[in-house]
């Protein structure tokens, strides 16, 4: 078995590959900091991205949601004046609706999401890093604010100042900590280190059990010492952590072994070797399907598997 920790787009991209490669030996776990409560209805957006990408259902150009999606629901929320800020599409409501139900009767989120997954006929395992509620908070000069918030309605422009995980009140699954303790390997997804992975591996549980689990591959979100997309660049920088690969290194020093860099960063291998990660130059663009397929491969070869 091999675990992906995974959150946003970039990371699906990659576990499209994984999965083609390793159909029911992949466990993924995913982020929750961005789970968001909106018009009553608990959405989960990384959980999501992950399952739909690998039904084969994620609408690949936004990186979200489902793909042929209409958005009735949004424009009928505009046309009465309710907040609209947040395009969940009409079929990726279904899933939000029947997810809030099952957890207002009780049921956890892990079971939920193994149940959507499965319903999808998705093979591989998905499990929310956290059955409980921990939002990614970011405290900004125009105030608190949840990631959604933040990245969807302020449009990411806020300067930041802090962000938090809401770990106080929440803690991992036993589902994700054991999963990591069993597998033979862990892969970390391209995805933002400050919002997607960072509130993962911010749970004492998972951060434990990845520092002794057999080995730990990471596939770099940045390429040509310049951060993926504007507002996770200026995200790092407002932190004080610099957008390249030898700032993430910094942050993945404690759990990752080996991290794949683009060749385009091959001047920063020295530094990454530095904080004690090894570096590996692979081509990372993960634009094609193929792309992604090579990349899994490689952090499968990593890993000696
Ligand atoms: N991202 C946007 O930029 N704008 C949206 O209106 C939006 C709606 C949305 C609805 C459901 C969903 O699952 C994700 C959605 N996202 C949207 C993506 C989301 O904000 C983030 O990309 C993730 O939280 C980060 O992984």
């Amino acid at each position: 078995m091999i675990v992906a920790l995974a959150g946003g787009s970039g990371s699906s991209k990659l576990l499209e590959g994984l999965y083609r490669i390793l159909r029911g030996s992949l466990t993924i776990i995913a982020n929750v900091g961005d789970n968001y409560w909106y018009h009553g209805l608990y959405v989960c957006p990384d959980l999501d991205i992950s399952t739909y990408a690998l039904a084969g259902k994620l609408d690949r150009a936004r990186g979200w949601g489902l793909k042929n999606d209409t958005f009735h629901f949004i424009s009928q929320l505009e046309e009465l004046g309710f907040e609209s800020w947040f395009k969940l599409g009409d079929r990726d409501l279904a899933i939000s609706v029947i997810r809030t139900n099952l957890l207002r009767r009780g049921r956890d989120l892990t079971s939920i999401t193994l149940l959507i997954a499965r319903r999808l006929g998705v093979k591989a395992r998905i499990h929310p890093a956290s059955n409980e509620h921990a939002p990614t908070i970011l405290e900004t000069d125009e105030g608190r604010m949840h990631l959604q918030e933040y990245w969807v309605k302020r449009r990411g422009q806020p300067r930041v100042r802090r962000v938090t995980y809401g770990l106080e009140s929440a803690e991992a699954t036993k589902e994700a900590v054991e999963a990591i303790r069993s597998a033979q390997g862990v892969i970390v997804c391209p995805g933002n280190p400050i919002t997607s992975i960072g509130p993962i591996v911010a749970f004492e549980g998972i951060r434990t059990a990845l520092k002794s689990a057999r080995k730990v591959v990471a596939v770099s979100p940045i390429i040509g010492q310049r951060a993926f997309s504007g507002p996770a660049a200026k995200l790092m920088q407002e932190l004080g952590v610099p957008s390249t690969v030898v700032g993430l290194s910094g942050l993945y020093r404690d759990f990752v072994d080996a991290l794949l860099i683009d060749p385009v960063d091959e001047d920063a291998g020295k530094q990454v070797r530095a904080v004690g990660i090894t570096p590996v130059f692979e081509r990372i663009t993960l634009g094609s399907l193929e792309d992604s397929v090579r990349v899994a491969r490689r952090c499968l070869e990593i890993m000696g598997l």
